[in-house]
């Protein structure tokens, strides 16, 4: 059966937050981060100054440089997180099988709606704005895959509708980033055989992908064909992901408890990387011999999904927490918060924004597959129904 998914992704989350408290930010060039002096970076920039270059997971020194006028907000991650609740709790409501995939986007699973799946999209999006104020883009496709790109080349206040059977089609020009787990590595070794687009790596020999990827390289040609048949899993809370582990004998002894910390952490990033996602939050739990049990957690300045970043942060928050002969029952280190990595993302989002011949391939999808191709598509289905009848 044809499945409708629909993915949502609010424009500028935490810059269109901060213009609904402050309406003068509204037409700036600004962005939402950490101080210039304080090694900060930038957590989400507004769509002015993304002309600039201003982008995710920049620092926030490096975006001065490049617009020295640009508005630095101090993050408010209390309001974010308020009006997060309140768009997903929206959407749950919305459709029976939901997925909350990071602080400001979703899966939608609308298969079994009568209604369009772009009608749907269309009329959350205005729900969105009229009651919360909030800009969204909207990607409407037979899978999560397409849906997530076609929401992101729409953006911002985008609705791009993939319609079944074009989904190779569509994802052609676009460059082999923008596909799910396509990370700076893989990218590179693609690179060094000139497979820049997705239209390029979907044409390259299974035998020739398989041994340089080995079984992903046929899962990353699937991916480049839009096949993708994964499950919208219906998920409220934001997922985090754990691991612990009780010691046979409690462990007072430094170097142990370290290892022990390493070795969660490389399994962690493992994990995460295996899903394409990264998270923002690092938590450590330690379990005392008398059962006691503390929890601390640290922000990390961007999303990871790297084994060292959630080890050094994870190895501090121990370090305060335990002092020298404490024996320890368990210790678990955790990260959430999750959403796609802060590094596939400076790739991913916007940087081709500025490449000329990848804006003028992304016009053509717009073109081809924004609301007013919509219009064409549907007339196109009209004009079959007529001619099937005849
Ligand atoms: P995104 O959806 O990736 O970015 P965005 O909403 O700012 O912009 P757009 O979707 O229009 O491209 O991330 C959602 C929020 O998550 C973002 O507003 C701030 C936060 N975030 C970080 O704190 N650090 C990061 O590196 C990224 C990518 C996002
Ligand atoms: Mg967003
Ligand atoms: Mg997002």
């Amino acid at each position: 059966m044809t499945r409708t998914i629909l993915h949502v992704d609010l424009d500028a989350f935490f810059c269109s937050v901060e213009e609904l408290e402050r309406p003068e930010l509204k037409g700036c060039a600004f962005a939402v981060g950490g101080k210039p002096d304080e090694r900060g970076v930038v957590s989400s920039a507004s769509y002015p100054a993304r002309c600039f270059s201003i982008k995710s997971a920049m620092p926030t020194a490096r975006a001065l440089r490049l617009y020295p006028d640009l508005i630095i907000v101090s993050p408010h991650h209390k309001i974010y997180s308020k009006y997060s609740r309140k768009v997903m709790a929206l959407l749950f409501d919305s459709a029976p099988l939901v997925e909350q995939l990071s602080i400001d986007e979703a899966f939608l699973d609308v298969s079994d709606d009568p209604l369009p799946g772009k009608e749907i999209a269309a009329s959350l999006q205005k729900t969105i704005k009229d009651h919360f104020g909030l800009p969204t883009s909207w990607g409407v496709a037979t899978n999560k895959l397409v849906a997530k790109i076609a929401s992101e080349v729409g953006k911002p206040e985008g609705l791009v509708v993939v319609p079944p059977g074009e989904e190779e089609r569509f994802l052609s020009p676009l460059p082999v980033q923008m596909l799910w787990g396509v990370g700076p590595k893989t990218c590179e070794q693609l690179d060094k055989f000139k497979i820049r687009s997705v239209g390029e790596l979907a044409i390259v020999s299974p035998e020739r992908l398989k041994l340089l990827f080995g079984e992903r390289g046929l899962d990353l040609i699937a991916k480049a064909k839009g096949v993708d048949r994964s499950a919208v899993a219906s998920v409220r809370e934001r997922r985090s992901i754990s691991s612990e582990r009780t010691f046979a004998a409690d462990v007072a002894e430094y170097r142990v408890l370290d290892r022990s910390l390493r070795r969660m952490s490389e399994e962690l990033g493992s994990r995460l990387r295996k899903e394409g996602l990264a998270g923002s939050t690092v938590r450590i739990k330690v379990r005392w011999p008398d059962f006691s049990t503390i929890t601390r957690q640290a922000r990390l300045q961007q999303p990871s999904d790297q084994d060292g970043e959630i080890y050094r942060a994870a190895s501090k928050l121990f370090r305060k927490a335990w002092h020298e002969g404490a024996a320890v029952r368990l210790l678990g280190v955790g990260v959430s918060n999750l959403g796609p990595p802060a590094r596939q993302l400076e790739l991913f989002s916007h940087s081709w924004e500025h490449d000329e011949n990848l804006l003028k391939a992304i016009d053509s999808i717009r073109k081809r597959y924004g609301p007013d191709a919509l219009r064409r598509a549907d007339s196109l289905r009209d004009a079959k129904r007529t001619s099937d009848s005849d």
